[in-house]
Parts: structure tokens; C-alpha cells; sequence
């Protein structure tokens, strides 16, 4: 257990929000009528859009809270995390300030502990649950038997393979004693040299491992395929990209979902649409949400193209409103913060998340269809732009001080002086490091 787990942090303390809040509620007030009015006009009862975004929920990726880095250097931050419960404690001071982090994604064997059932003692504690579970067949472990070095489930040796469905069967089994429902399931197999491995037969490969790990799914999990265009592979990706990742899902059963990491795409490829297709197919299991300039940067959500990130959620918003059949995605972050205090960046792209949520509740989607059926392409484009435009800073706020959460969780988070307070609780291990955690 943390040292810093025993009393509750001042930025979980409600009394301390509270007095937070307190100088800000007044302004809130009023920027939340102005805009009341504006949407009123518009034939939006903003109520009912602060109510739906109080609801909005995504999962905080444990392997997020501490500093990440890139492959040539880690810098690690202060206070950082030193196991699976204090990335808890930084998850829950997160919850505490947004509302908007009611549970924790989980990566294993990096959130390995003993005493599994501690592990969810301590999340129920601090009003957190556990969602999906995620594997890691791209490392060796100490001691492991198999190396991955040429692949995990698409491995030309049965026993390799063999390794990598048990711990992914085992993980099942930690997800089902934290109270999980989903493994999301990314491999890097693949290949750096044409004609070093043969597609097909690794494809079929993957389809014969992924079964395995599918039979051991209880009846009411999923199982998230997360494709990606390269990295750690850099000719050729087994799961490449959205249509691999739904030929195995299909392949495999009703179970079988799809995941899109927005980080895993080639720059300017229209994520959006490849969205529509996952509804469409009712394969879209979920996303990990970040945001990207060139390649996997796992940077914040909405930092680089909020547009693009409003856009993905106008699709979301679009396939709720026409009653899309199987449509019930599971929203994670997964990102890197190599610059930044982990906290503070998980805490504003939940929010970014909630913006553009928020933003796609605001498209006249009666209008939008009459444009479009008309080719009326200018005012088609122009109603998505009026909802992004929006400021719905106010629907935010309010929506957090509505769950006893803060109106600017950053401030309060920095006058709680919880980074600080770890640093001393946490004294940092010194050496230089590389790698995402
Ligand atoms: C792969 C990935 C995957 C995680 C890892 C930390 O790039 O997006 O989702 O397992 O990052
Ligand atoms: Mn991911």
C-alpha cells in the first residue's frame, strides 16, 4: 500500500472543492444563462445537454499517470507513481476534480499485484471500477520462456504462441476478480522486411490464437482488437488497420469488437469515416482516445485536432440519434505525457472529451439530413461548424459542479499541492530511463 493512500488527499477533499468552487460559482452562473439563452434560440434545452455530458464517462489508462517517454529518453517527473496504488491515488484525485474518470483501464503484467482483491478494495474505496484489461505480448518478462522478439500470437512457434494466449486467458482471469469486462487485445507482430513474413499464413495465425483467447472470454465480456498501422513492426502490421481488425472480429464471434486508437492511423486519414464503417458493421467496441501530428505520439486529446477529435463524436452522436443497432462503445485515453504533469494532462482531455461530446449534441441533425439529401453542401458544413464553434465551456463546468467535482479542476488541483505532497511521499528512483512508462 502508498504511503500517501492512508488519508484522503486534499484534492479528493469535497470541503476543499467546495471552497474551490465557491469564487467561481457565481461567474458560472452567468456564463451558464448567456449560453442557456443563445441555445434556447437555437431549440436546445441545455439542461438536458449538461445532464448527458454529467453521465459521459471515459477510462484513465493506468499507464498514463505516470511520466511517459519516447525510445531514447524518460524524464521522470515528481512524485511519480511507484506502483498499481498510488496510480490509483492519481486516478482517483482525477475523478475527484473532474467527475469524468469513473474507472481505470489496467495493463498487465505492468499493474501486476499479489492481492487482486485488495486491488478492487482499494478502487472501490476511492469510487473507481476497473474497465477493460490490457495484455502486453510486445515485451519479454524476466525469466519468460518464449521471447517475442519475432511475434507473440502470430508467432511461427507454437510455444510462443501458447505463451502469449495464457497470459492473455490470465488476464481474463485478473479482469473478472476487479469486476472487468473487456481485454482489449493490441499485438505488434509483424514484420520490418518484405518477404519476412508470409501475411497470410501470420494472419491466420492470429485468427487461430485470438479463437483461444475468445473461448475463454466469460458471456458477458468483449474482446477489444486494437489495430495499428506500425510501430513496433515497420514494413508490415498483422493487425494493420480497421479492415484486418474487423475480418478477425467477424472471424471470431459476436464477442469480437473493434478498437480505434486514434494514434494508429497514417496522418489525414478521415478516422470519422472509418467510425461510421465499425457502427456500421455494429463492431465499434470502443476507442483510445489521444491526439497525433505524425505518427502514434500519443499526445492529448483535442491538442492538435480538436476538430477532427468533435468530428469522430458527431459520428457517435449521429449513429445514438439514428438508433445505430449494437452501438455501445467504451471510451478510454491512452496516451503519453512526457512533458507535463500526468494529472493535470488527464484531467483537461477528459474534459476535451466531454467538449466535443457536448459540441455533437448541438448539431440540428433534422437540418443536417435535409441539407445533405439536398446537396446543400455549404450549409451541411456550416451546421457541424456552428456545434463546434460553440463554447460549451459553461455545460462543462456545470456539469462537474453538479457530481461535487471542480469548476477549474487544474487550479484547484495545484492548490491542493497534491504533486507536491507526493514528491515527498514518493521519493523519486533516480536513473535515466526510456520507453512509454
Ligand atoms: C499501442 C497502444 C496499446 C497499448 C500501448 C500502451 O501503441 O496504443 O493500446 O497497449 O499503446
Ligand atoms: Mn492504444
Amino acid at each position: 500500500m502508498s504511503a500517501s493512500s492512508d488519508k484522503t488527499p486534499m484534492a479528493r477533499d469535497a470541503g476543499f472543492i467546495a471552497a474551490q468552487n465557491a469564487a467561481r460559482t457565481a461567474d458560472l452562473d452567468a456564463d451558464y444563462a448567456a449560453l442557456g439563452a443563445q441555445l434556447a434560440r437555437r431549440g436546445v434545452d441545455i439542461e438536458s445537454v449538461t445532464r448527458r455530458v454529467a453521465q459521459f464517462g471515459v477510462a484513465i489508462p493506468s499507464w498514463g499517470v505516470g511520466t511517459g517517454g519516447t525510445r531514447f529518453a524518460r524524464f521522470a517527473g515528481q512524485g511519480e507513481p511507484r506502483g498499481v496504488f498510488e496510480k490509483l491515488d492519481d486516478c482517483a484525485v482525477i475523478h475527484a476534480l473532474t467527475g469524468a474518470t469513473p474507472t481505470v483501464s489496467l495493463h498487465l503484467p505492468w499493474d501486476r499485484t499479489p492481492d487482486v482483491a485488495a486491488l478492487k478494495a482499494f478502487g472501490d474505496a476511492r469510487g473507481l471500477g476497473f474497465d477493460a484489461v490490457n495484455s502486453n505480448t510486445f515485451q519479454d518478462q524476466p525469466g519468460q520462456a518464449q521471447s517475442y522478439k519475432f511475434g507473440s500470437l502470430t508467432h511461427t512457434s507454437k510455444d510462443a504462441r501458447d505463451q502469449a494466449v495464457a497470459h492473455n486467458l490470465d488476464c481474463i482471469r485478473i479482469g473478472q476478480a476487479l469486476g472487468s469486462k473487456a481485454l482489449t487485445l493490441w499485438i505488434g507482430d509483424g514484420a520490418n522486411f518484405p518477404g519476412q513474413q508470409h501475411f497470410v499464413r501470420a494472419f491466420e495465425r492470429y485468427l487461430d490464437s485470438a479463437a483461444q483467447i475468445y473461448s475463454g472470454l466469460p458471456t458477458d465480456w468483449r474482446l477489444l482488437i486494437e489495430h495499428k498501422m506500425y510501430e513496433p513492426a515497420f514494413y508490415a502490421t498483422v493487425i494493420q488497420d480497421w479492415g484486418s481488425s474487423l475480418m478477425a472480429a467477424q472471424a471470431l464471434g459476436p464477442k469480437a469488437w473493434c478498437l480505434v486508437d486514434l494514434g494508429h492511423h497514417a496522418p489525414n486519414v478521415n478516422i470519422e469515416m472509418i467510425v461510421a464503417r465499425l457502427v456500421h458493421a455494429r463492431r465499434l467496441g470502443g476507442f483510445h482516445f489521444n491526439d497525433s501530428k505524425y505518427g502514434d505520439d500519443d499526445l492529448d486529446s483535442g491538442s492538435i485536432d480538436p476538430f477532427r477529435l468533435f468530428l469522430v463524436f458527431n459520428e457517435l452522436a449521429d449513429a445514438e440519434w439514428r438508433r445505430a443497432p449494437d452501438f455501445r462503445p467504451t471510451h478510454m485515453l491512452d496516451q503519453s505525457h512526457n512533458v507535463t504533469d500526468p494529472v493535470e494532462s488527464l484531467m483537461t482531455s477528459a474534459i476535451e472529451l466531454q467538449r466535443a461530446f457536448a459540441q455533437s449534441l448541438l448539431v440540428d441533425r433534422e437540418a443536417l439530413a435535409g441539407y445533405q439529401d439536398g446537396n446543400d453542401a455549404l450549409m451541411a458544413a456550416q451546421s457541424l461548424k456552428r456545434a463546434f464553434t460553440t463554447d460549451v465551456g459553461p455545460i462543462l463546468a456545470r456539469a462537474r459542479l453538479s457530481k461535487g467535482a471542480a469548476i477549474d479542476p487544474v487550479t484547484a488541483y495545484r492548490a491542493s499541492g497534491y504533486r507536491a505532497a507526493c514528491a515527498v511521499a514518493r521519493p523519486a528512483r533516480g536513473g535515466a530511463s526510456s520507453g512509454i512508462v
